[in-house]
């Protein structure tokens, strides 16, 4: 990445906003609040390149909590039209087979980006919305491979863009933050960990690629201000041509 897209996802990072890409859809980064939680209510790694999902040491286990401010698309019903979901799971420490996996999930869309205690969860995979809406079981598992970006499948892409929707709340969510969260399901040993990057080390690591990311298409109203520039617009455009 070159200094002028280093300081553009900085900025971006910073203000929670939003990157636009070259397709006709647009990228949230998660913001730099990412942070993991323990099973005792502290926030932990708020700051570091990386969250622990998993144990640190002798300590509780860590849910690791992604936060993305939802963009203003307008006073749209449903703006979103697909989404999807990609962090880099960075390393492991002591995992062998036979512990747990992660799972996903997306927690209560909130107005600010405070973590609490009750974003943490450990436990088997839950469809029945209890801990939160699940998005995919055993994202990672002991064999995945580390270093890689992992994009979520089908299934976590059509519950990610309901949940996204309705966050949205018709534009009353602009603004408010998605929360991801990865789990473990089950009890892991001492200091077992999936590492995965933080909006924070994809800027130490100098590439956007590896940041946590929400991916999606949207079609924006098309009188209403837009945050997404260039590709947003244009799509905005061919909108309005094939209606005109
Ligand atoms: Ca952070
Ligand atoms: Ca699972």
């Amino acid at each position: 990445m070159n200094q002028k897209n280093l300081a553009s996802l900085a900025a971006v990072i910073g203000a929670g906003a939003i990157l636009t890409s070259a397709a006709c859809g647009a990228t949230i980064i998660s913001n730099a609040a990412d942070a993991t939680i323990k099973a005792d209510g502290s926030v932990q790694n708020g700051t570091s390149n990386e969250l622990i999902t998993g144990r640190s040491f002798a300590s509780e286990d860590r849910s690791s909590i992604y936060l993305f401010a939802l963009p203003n698309l307008g006073a749209t019903v449903d703006p979103f039209t697909s989404a999807s979901f990609s962090v880099e799971f960075k390393s492991t420490k002591n995992m062998v087979d036979g512990q747990p996996n992660v799972d996903l999930y997306a927690l209560a869309s909130r107005s600010t980006t405070a973590i609490t205690g009750a974003d943490h969860y450990s436990g088997v995979y839950q469809t029945d919305g209890s801990v939160g809406v699940a998005l995919q079981d055993d994202y990672l598992t002991p064999s995945t491979a580390v270093e890689t970006v992992y994009v979520t499948g089908a299934g976590a892409n059509a519950s990610l863009l309901a949940y996204l929707n309705s966050a949205y709340d018709g534009g009353n969510g602009i603004g408010n933050f998605a929360v991801i969260r990865l789990s473990t399901d089950g009890v892991v040993g001492t200091d077992v960990r999936y590492n995965t990057t933080t909006s924070e080390g994809a800027i130490a690591a100098d590439n956007a690629s590896l940041a946590p990311t929400i991916n999606f298409t949207a079609v924006p109203e098309p009188s209403a201000p837009i945050l997404l520039g260039g590709a947003a617009l244009l799509l905005g455009l061919r909108r309005n041509r094939r209606q005109g």
